[in-house]
């Protein structure tokens, strides 16, 4: 995404169990309902790499935000 930008992702969840759409590194946290979707606003950020996760399922939900 654009460095210094306000940026709305909508993020999906394909299947039938709940999750948690979350970051640390750019301070956001929310649910996301089975077959669900949930907007999220991000930013302004600086140019960087920023983690996110699906805290229910760390294991294998893991992400990178690239800004740029
Ligand atoms: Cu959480």
């Amino acid at each position: 995404m654009p460095a210094n930008t306000k940026v709305r992702i909508v993020v999906n969840n394909q299947d039938p169990t709940p999750e948690e759409f979350e970051s640390t590194d750019f301070n956001r946290e929310k649910l996301v309902l089975p077959n669900g979707s949930a907007t999220v606003y991000v930013g302004p950020l600086r140019a960087g790499t920023y983690a996110f996760f699906g805290d229910f399922h760390q294991d294998t939900a893991q992400g990178r935000l690239i800004v740029e």
